[in-house]
């Protein structure tokens, strides 16, 4: 390496068929990565491009996929399979070399690593691979790695906070899941890792000077994802650090978690806010709403219903997730502690200035304390209290 040179770094793109609005929405933000790559050096894509190999047997979906890898073109494109790419790390995997995704478009297939070469700088990519540890993998990266670039896909696991961050922990294409400690990404002494798996940004030093990061996905795959989303501009200049900055992106969703108290004989209120709060999202949040609390369990999968119903159209579509006690009608209606608990909830909810919602959430932490959940009450009003803005 002469001069300076810089990339693109994005990983766990995670596309799917076309035919579902997030397919689209994730491909026009590789289209925005490619198109600024165009400008850079090269793409580097650290595994998992594709959602499942299913998504990788879709035409329609490489044919589009190819399109959009031309944006950059002639700069070169390295990609490397990840766990999704290749469920369990073992047998074929689709980015072999079987499909033409751009003659320049390097699928970094070869196990234990391939090598390439951009502007004089060596780039090694390991596949994800169940053969070997993560530690052994690195060890067996050739001398010259040395100020070269290295593509992985797996867990840093000093990172501490990061693992949770993994997408799908039961997940079969977990299995095999490829481990890096940073005393081992030390001794290998290349000048940046270029990590994919883990769908949080984050970069950090490493001794000797090697920087390393996670881009995160570019657009969200799951409810975690709430950070802004973001590609990776890196630049090596010999005899100095690598810089790393985040690069936002215009076309991206991320998630955004939300809380809606349900209470018995309010679990319209519940419902009502919720979709409140789905309607004040700006058009790049995918709301994931979590509805807490206990309520008629009828009621609450029904409004759940609604609410997907209703929201079938918006992209991206929200998420409602039931973490509610369901409590049978039955039980509801008959004598007894819980009848006489909703009877008197919904008096004082009609009562004269009320705030109905807010008597349900009161009601409710007193139940709780009726039946001794105390851990319950401390999530409720950690929420109550937290407010559903900070989030
Ligand atoms: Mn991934």
């Amino acid at each position: 390496m002469q001069e300076a040179m810089r990339f693109l770094h994005t990983a766990d793109v995670h596309l799917v068929a076309l035919a579902d609005p997030d397919g689209r929405r994730r491909l026009a933000v590789l289209r925005e990565i490619c198109r600024a790559a165009a400008g850079q050096d090269a793409l580097v894509i650290a595994g998992d491009l594709f959602h499942s190999p299913a998504a990788a047997q879709d035409a329609g979906l490489r044919a589009a996929l190819k399109e959009v890898l031309a944006e950059c073109s002639p700069k070169p494109v390295l990609v490397i399979p990840g766990n999704h790419d290749r469920p369990g790390g073992r047998g074929p995997h689709p980015l072999d070399g079987r499909f033409d995704l751009g003659g320049h478009v390097r699928q970094l297939g070869q196990e234990p690593y391939e090598e390439s070469s951009v502007e004089g700088v060596g780039f090694y990519g390991i596949p994800f691979q169940a053969g070997l540890s993560g530690g052994d993998l690195l060890r067996g990266l050739p001398a010259r790695v040395r100020g070269g670039v290295v593509i992985l896909h797996g867990t840093a696991a000093d990172r501490d906070g990061l693992a949770m961050y993994a997408s799908d922990p039961e997940g079969a294409e977990e299995e095999g899941d490829s481990v890096f400690m940073d005393a081992d990404l030390e001794a290998v002494g290349a000048a940046y890792f270029a990590f994919g798996h883990i769908h949080k940004p984050e970069t950090w030093t490493l001794k000797g000077g090697s920087a390393a990061a996670y881009p995160g996905s570019p657009d969200a795959v799951t409810v975690k994802e709430e950070d802004p989303r973001c590609v990776l501009e890196v630049e090596l200049e010999p005899g100095a650090a690598p810089a790393v900055r985040r690069l936002p992106l215009s076309r991206a969703c991320r998630s955004r978690r939300l809380s809606v108290l349900v209470a018995p004989g309010a679990e319209a209120e519940a419902l009502a806010e919720a979709e409140g709060l789905i309607k004040a999202q700006p058009p790049d949040v995918r709301p994931a709403v979590y509805l807490r609390g206990l309520g008629s369990g009828r009621l609450i999968e029904e409004g759940k219903r609604g609410l997907e119903a209703l929201f079938a159209g918006r992209d991206p579509r929200p998420v409602v997730k039931v973490r509610a006690d369901a409590l049978g009608d039955s039980e509801l209606a008959a004598p007894g502690l819980l009848k006489d608990f909703v009877d008197d909830m919904r008096s004082a909810a009609r009562a004269p200035g009320a705030d109905g919602e807010l008597a349900a959430k009161t009601a409710l932490l007193g139940w709780l304390a009726l039946r001794g959940d105390e851990d319950r009450i401390d999530e409720i009003l950690e929420q109550i209290g937290g407010g559903h803005e900070a989030r």
